[in-house]
């Protein structure tokens, strides 16, 4: 069986529950952020290329209303492992600025707060989630992007400009969690459309919506349950390896390199450079060829795509784990799926697979019977972007 998500309204009224119960009297304002699920284009952000994400029906939601002073009060009702579920801070100014610090949860909130434009006032929140922490579901972007829109509709300052917004939360997460993220999480966060995946040039910041509304499939998304980078180090190291490769041929970024243009890299760096600029370029053309297939309603060829995806991750940029792949070999040995690979940042996490949905029922009892862990199952549609809810 798959797990049932409550939805954002439902959702909402356990917040506003929450908000009574931490600070009495009602809310005035909820910010809402979705999670999403990359279909395809891994580690392709932060090389300049494209990504081709959708956004989840999970969603942070930050629910609350002004302080009337310059304090901000937060609490969750899901805080990290052994950390406290309230904190306080003052609302930054030139002679204290704001730093991260703990409870971790509290930096994606404190990063926008520093960031927002134009700042903003003291205010008491609570925070609450469908999206699954720790997941590779992007619950940290999801929390960053409902925080700036939880401010956009406390101060009634709207962003002009969505990649703006986007970037101010990717900036939180460098500068608040210390996580050198490219830019696809917050922007799906802040641009998802219903019955759409969205093809983002990371590059440019443009993009194009790509309808993925067959009624015949299903997107189901399967946590492993298992998180395996233990120092935190490899996706800056993956980065730093990009770096190098381009470097040593004079590009910009691996989005102008070709595949003919690795035989000149052979004898000039690292093998494992080699390979892990081999998965950039390979993944960056894989993606804009799923977009066509995608548009063309061409599923088999976007499921062979994702499969070929997984393959390059596994071997090539070395993300991918046991568990991950067992998830992935147990999906695609049953008639009815077109195709299934590991999402986000690797190790661990999600993988996404996209089946017909009389199939659904059969990929799970495969996955349960054939996986040494304890999945959990989401049957996802694609949907609308960051909103604010009226409480
Ligand atoms: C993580 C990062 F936050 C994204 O920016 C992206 O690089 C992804 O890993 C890999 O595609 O989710």
């Amino acid at each position: 069986m798959a797990e049932l998500v409550p939805d954002a309204e439902e959702l909402l009224r356990a917040g506003c529950r929450l908000f009574r119960e931490r600070f009495g009297g009602d809310p005035d304002v909820a910010g809402c952020g979705p999670g999403r699920v990359n279909l395809i284009g891994e580690h392709t952000d932060y090389n300049d290329g494209f990504v081709l994400p959708m956004a989840l029906p999970m969603v942070t939601l930050v629910v609350g209303r002004r302080s009337g002073g310059d304090l901000v009060t937060l609490c969750t009702d899901s805080p990290d492992a052994d950390a406290p579920a309230r904190t306080q801070f003052p609302v930054p100014s030139l002679e204290t600025p704001l730093r991260p610090g703990l409870p971790k949860w509290a930096n994606y909130v404190k990063g926008v707060v520093a960031h927002f434009p134009g700042g903003c006032p003291g205010f008491d929140a609570v925070v609450i989630s469908s999206v699954p922490l720790g997941g590779g579901l992007s619950s940290s972007a999801s929390l960053e992007v409902a925080a700036f829109t939880f401010l956009e509709a406390l101060t009634g300052r709207a962003s002009q400009k969505l990649s703006d917004k986007a970037l101010v939360c990717q900036r939180a997460e460098h500068e608040f969690a210390g996580m050198p993220c490219g830019i696809m999480d917050q922007f799906i966060s802040v641009m998802g459309k219903r019955g759409n995946a969205l093809l983002i040039d990371c590059r440019s910041l443009e993009s194009q919506l790509v309808p993925l509304d067959d009624p015949e499939l299903v997107v189901l998304v399967t946590n492993s349950a298992v998180k395996h980078e233990l120092s935190g180090s490899e996706y800056p190291t993956r980065r730093r390896q990009c770096e190098q490769a381009a470097q040593a041929l004079g590009k910009k970024s691996l989005r102008d390199a070709t595949i003919a243009d690795l035989q000149a890299l052979q004898d000039r760096v690292p093998g494992v450079v080699l390979q892990r600029a081999r998965h950039v370029i390979s993944e960056i053309a894989r993606t804009e060829e799923a977009a066509r297939a995608l548009q063309a309603r061409d599923y088999r060829k976007f499921g062979t795509l994702m499969v070929e995806s997984h393959a390059s991750l596994r071997t090539d940029y070395e993300v991918s784990c046991p568990e991950l792949d067992q998830l992935v070999n147990a999906a695609v040995e049953v008639e009815g799926v077109l195709g299934s690979r590991m999402t986000g940042g690797g190790f661990g996490g999600c993988t996404v697979t996209i089946v017909y949905k009389n199939a659904v029922e059969k990929v799970i009892a495969n996955i349960k019977a054939k996986y040494r862990g304890n999945p959990k199952f989401y049957l996802c549609v694609p949907s609308d972007g960051a909103r604010v809810l009226s409480v």
